[in-house]
């Protein structure tokens, strides 16, 4: 069985790595430290922990969170007994924890993403799980680990955040299961909502609706696509924290089918945030190198804004809404 080899190799590793994603998400630092507490719990051993971009403010409440180490601290020549990813849809998600990845005796990818291509030795990827949080859990339960509270305050972070408070298709049974679980265990709803979603600066939350304000409708408003420009972050002093959940506003709206968020990058580049209720975003996404969920996904692209928004209208009106 996969997930006795997965406790084997843990148990025979001297260093590990666990890594989160690039613009960190609840669930890649909630899968993250849930891991890092089940292996200290489990086999009495500290991991590092990487971080590639910035910690979202919000998300510093996670337990040890604050332990991992931006990629800039880690010695890129080391190598690791085995290197864990947690919700990395494709190896570049890690950006240069790849270093670090492809140098690893062992190698672990722990996934929710349809599209990703099980790249590592050992892989627990599945695509109907509401986040990787909840693969970890039923990874846990099966090798009869066990989950402390600080574990359990994890890994429903993780749930909670990539099932939009158990909202979006992904809210499956099990998901609602884990959950109950760690209520029972003494997690505390109210505050874990706190948390994750009240959380919104005086400018965030201007600068969110002056982007909704000038959304553009499409399509007898099918479409619907906001842009966010370094200028407008300025104009409210807010940084990129404020964009969370603005894409699901433009599909909440009842003849939305298809959402986007086009944000200019400091780069010059553009950072596309897809939501549908009908096509699949990910397949869209995925030509421009990006992915994710059929109902969410994201891609980056090297064009500006208004090149970038005229190509991904050109994907959408391809399909039929
Ligand atoms: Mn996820």
């Amino acid at each position: 069985m996969e997930v006795l080899h997965l406790n084997d190799i843990i148990k025979s590793s001297k260093n590990i790595l666990i890594t989160s994603h690039v613009n960190p998400d609840g669930d890649t630092l909630g899968s993250m430290c849930g891991m890092y507490e089940l292996i200290k719990t489990n086999f009495k051993k500290k991991s590092d922990m990487l971080i590639v971009s910035k910690l979202p403010d919000k998300y510093t409440f996670i337990p040890n969170v604050k332990l991992a180490k931006h990629i800039e601290e880690i010695d890129k020549s080391r190598e690791y007994d085995l290197v864990i990813n947690v919700d990395i849809a494709a190896i570049d998600r890690i950006c240069d924890g790849k270093i670090l990845f492809e140098k690893a005796k062992h190698t672990v990818n722990i996934d929710h993403h349809k599209t990703n291509n099980s790249y590592a030795e050992l892989n627990f990827v599945e695509g109907d799980a509401s986040s990787t949080s909840e693969v970890i859990y039923a990874i846990a339960k099966d090798l009869n680990w066990e989950i402390n509270r600080d574990t359990a305050v994890c890994l429903y972070v993780g749930i909670l955040t990539d099932t939009g408070s158990f909202r979006f298709s992904n809210t499956t049974p099990r998901a609602m299961e884990f959950a109950a679980e760690m209520l029972k265990s003494g997690i505390n709803p109210q505050e874990m909502f706190q948390h994750c979603y009240e959380t919104y600066t005086k400018g965030m939350a201007l600068c969110q609706a002056y982007c909704v304000d000038k959304a553009v409708f499409l399509d007898d408003d099918k479409i619907v696509y906001t842009t966010v420009y370094k200028k407008d972050m300025e104009k409210f002093n807010t940084d990129e924290e404020f964009a969370e959940g603005l894409t699901e506003r433009l599909r909440a709206i009842t003849s939305t089918c298809v959402a986007f968020v086009a944000k200019e990058m400091k780069n010059g580049g553009c950072k596309i945030s897809m939501r549908s209720k009908s096509i699949d975003v990910a397949e869209i996404c995925g030509i421009f190198g990006g992915g994710g969920h059929k109902f969410a996904a994201g891609c980056t692209m090297k064009s500006n804004v208004e090149e970038s928004v005229k190509k991904i209208l050109a994907e959408i009106r391809k399909h039929e809404l």
